[in-house]
């Protein structure tokens, strides 16, 4: 494995600009249409929502959704892609109104389940065993919801039961403290490690962590990073950036943030990160106001600073680096990184 990075995104990342507060105001392009784009704005993987890749997915019989995903993987393998992770889309669904996992109701549970091993066929069908876990609506509104203690159990004995479909499947979880609901149950990587360990297989569950999700629980997200690299479990990352403590904002990477962008690259050098073969995800959305013939920017600016930033990284000086530190002079190396950082 080399030091290039390789880079993937979800078909989500290309988008027609709803939000909470108007309409879409760009066409919707269509999925296949989509795929021919990755290659020529630098990224070689393709990220799934389960029915990203097989349309109404609870509706289909087991050989239907086998034979929907094989046609995804060999339009993928048409453009030279690969499928990185599938995540199951429950929160989209009605039947997943309070949360799959985690439920009141038995029977959203069951279906919940049942909905993620259906992600693991997809996944192996698209030719990944790494399944990612967006718990969107496992969390409450208000406390008194839910008994959070069991819904923290539901969580493992889901685990479990995807863990026990399929003796191959890797499960990422991707913290995220709180949007849609009020809060969330799994809200940084320590839960979600901590979780993994309850499992009948804890090295089968790992981590994904996204800058925007890290900033909004008031964490550094090289830090949260570093944690999951710290044991083996950083297994895909969703960069993008936020500014302060707002809506989830999915800008461009490095775009609020041009410090904690390059900790997040720096944290990724250390641990040897592209030589992993894992791929760098940006889960960045174009904003609003961007006209449809360039709402792919994003996406393309957003892996054009990362790679600006692996330079930086790789190019600190790291004799000034260690002299500083040895003399405990941080003021020091502070003004040496952002003299770097600005080319002087
Ligand atoms: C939303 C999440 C979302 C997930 C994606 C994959 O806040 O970041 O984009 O990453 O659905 O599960
Ligand atoms: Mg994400």
């Amino acid at each position: 494995m080399s030091d290039t990075y390789r880079f993937s995104f979800g078909p989500w990342n290309i988008h027609e600009g709803a939000d909470p507060f108007g309409p879409t105001v760009r066409p919707a392009i269509a999925f296949a249409k989509k795929l021919p784009m990755y290659k020529k704005l630098g990224f070689d993987a393709v990220q799934f929502h389960d029915d990203d890749a097989v349309p109404n997915v609870d509706d289909k019989s087991a050989a239907e959704v086998a034979k929907e995903a094989a046609q995804v993987k060999a339009m993928l393998a048409g453009e030279g892609l690969v499928g990185e992770f599938v995540a199951p889309r429950l929160w989209e669904d009605p039947k997943g109104i309070d949360g799959g996992f985690t439920a009141n109701d038995p029977a959203g549970r069951r279906w919940a389940i049942d909905r993620a091993r259906r992600a693991i066929d997809i996944a192996n069908s698209l030719g990944t065993k790494l399944i990612v876990l967006w718990l969107a609506r496992e969390g409450t509104y208000i406390r008194e919801a839910k008994n959070a203690i069991d819904a923290h159990r539901h969580l493992v004995e889901a685990l479990n039961a995807m863990l026990e479909h399929d003796a191959a499947v890797e499960i990422a979880i991707e913290p995220k403290p709180n949007e849609p609901m009020d809060h969330a149950y799994i809200p940084t990587i320590g839960h979600a490690l901590a979780i993994a360990h309850q499992t009948v297989e804890p090295d089968r569950v790992g981590g994904l962590i996204e800058s925007a999700h890290a900033l909004l629980a008031g964490l550094d997200p090289s830090d949260e990073m570093a944690f999951a690299l710290a044991a083996g479990k950083l297994w895909s990352v969703h960069l993008n950036d936020q500014n302060g403590l707002k809506f989830d904002e999915d800008k461009t990477f490095g775009g609020a943030n041009l410090r904690s962008a390059y900790n997040q690259v720096r944290v990724l050098e250390l641990a040897g990160y592209a030589r992993t073969g894992r791929f760098v995800g940006l889960d960045v959305k174009a904003m609003r106001s961007q006209k449809a013939e360039a709402a792919h920017l994003h996406l393309s600016n957003s892996r054009t600073i990362f790679l600006k930033l692996v330079d930086k990284v790789r190019s600190f000086p790291k004799d000034v680096e260690s002299r500083y530190i040895a003399e405990r002079n941080y003021e020091a190396l502070e003004l040496a990184v952002i003299e770097h950082l600005l080319g002087d």
